[in-house]
């Protein structure tokens, strides 16, 4: 399988749980903007949407969407336990986590890092964003991870959108079950391997 990302965008959660899962992958550096893949081929071509992350199976077919690639590579590897089974209550506490973090999070920062943004909206996104981590450090409270015991693809997703908040100075300041939970994931090895490959570290 080939991994298409681009250093610290939010392909760097199905970088995380790749690495998490133990599966063998080639990971492919992409120019969003100039629409072309390290190797000079025409990304669009790969990924029509133009976007990281993007999946590319042996046989050419391509899954897209970020929280579509990381149920699947967790369900390549059950044992993993990056998702729970389905059908269990679990796997779908984790699935509403994944879908918070990208309506509600992942989204809100895209027009932050675009300069024709105007400034007033971006102060209602900073402000929207900072009360949404205020819950999430709210619901980490007592919780070693997102979905509880064990480090899942939610917890990926959110170290991915954190790292985001932190770049652009959110006002996070108090927050501590949060910063706790941030210094946790970042000390997993493979989190750890996965912004080394990425240069980020
Ligand atoms: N809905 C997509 C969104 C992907 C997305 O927004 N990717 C961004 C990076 S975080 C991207 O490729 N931006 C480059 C560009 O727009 O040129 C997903 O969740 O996978």
């Amino acid at each position: 399988m080939k991994l298409f990302y681009k250093p610290g965008a939010c392909s760097l959660s199905p970088h995380i749980v790749m690495l998490e899962t133990g599966l063998d992958f080639t990971l492919i550096k992409v120019d969003t903007a100039a629409g072309v893949t390290e190797q000079q081929e025409n990304y669009r071509e790969i990924n029509p949407k133009g976007k990281v992350p993007a999946l590319q199976f042996d046989d050419g077919t391509v899954l897209t969407e970020g929280v579509a690639i990381v149920q699947y590579l967790a369900d390549l590897k059950p044992d993993r336990q990056l998702l729970a089974p389905t059908g269990t209550l679990a796997r779908y506490q984790t699935l509403a986590w994944l879908n918070f973090i990208s309506a509600e999070l992942h989204k809100s920062f895209s027009p932050l890092f675009k300069e024709a943004t105007p400034d007033a909206y971006k102060a209602t996104l900073r402000q929207q964003l900072e009360e949404n981590f205020r819950w999430v450090d709210h619901e980490l409270a007592d919780k070693q991870w997102l979905s509880g015991l064990h480090f899942t693809v939610a917890d990926a997703y959110l170290f991915t959108v954190m790292r985001w908040a932190k770049l652009i100075k959110l006002e996070l300041s108090g927050l501590t079950s949060l910063e706790a939970w941030f210094q946790r994931a970042a000390a997993r090895p493979h989190v750890a391997e996965a912004l080394e490959s990425e240069g980020l570290s």
